[in-house]
């Protein structure tokens, strides 16, 4: 049993359409555990800086100006395989590709627009969770 930990970002498009407490709803259902959360509106340098893998794509700027245009939450999500369980709720960055019954399929509303985030490998999740979070923000829970 692997237990591992990831990153998540309710995107703007969802924060305002009232989604974040059914996409909670959705993580805590499929048993992965909210161990760190906030709200926060990015910056300009904080959306570049965290989507810096995307530079110089024809999205890249647009994506910018979307992750900008109103507040987020993130948070850090624990349990066995959480990297790929995660990736599994969300389901496929096109919504029109993604499964039935997952995230995106369900709130997302274009490629761009598509509600949620989730890191995709153990070092992204390790360098996304950092770019966010201080260690004593992460609250695991106590048996
Ligand atoms: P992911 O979020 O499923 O991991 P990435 O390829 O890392 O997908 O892309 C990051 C984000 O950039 C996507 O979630 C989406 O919001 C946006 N994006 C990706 N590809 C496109 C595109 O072709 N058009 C518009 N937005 C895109």
């Amino acid at each position: 049993m692997t237990i591992e930990r990831t990153f998540s970002i309710v995107k703007p498009d969802a924060v305002k359409r009232n989604l974040i407490g059914a996409i909670y709803q959705r993580i805590e259902a499929a048993g992965l555990q909210i161990v760190a959360a906030k709200m926060l509106h990015l910056t300009k340098e904080q959306a570049q800086g965290f989507y810096a893998e995307h530079e110089g794509k024809p999205f890249y700027d647009g994506l910018v100006e979307f992750m900008t245009s109103g507040p987020v939450t993130v948070q850090v999500l624990e349990g066995e395989n959480a990297i790929t369980r995660y990736r599994e709720l969300m389901g496929k960055t096109n919504p029109e590709e993604a499964a039935c019954g997952t995230l995106r399929a369900d709130f997302a509303e274009s490629m761009r627009f598509n509600s949620v985030h989730g890191s995709d490998s153990p070092a992204s999740a390790e360098r996304e969770i950092a770019y966010f979070f201080a260690g004593d923000e992460i609250c695991p829970r106590t048996l």
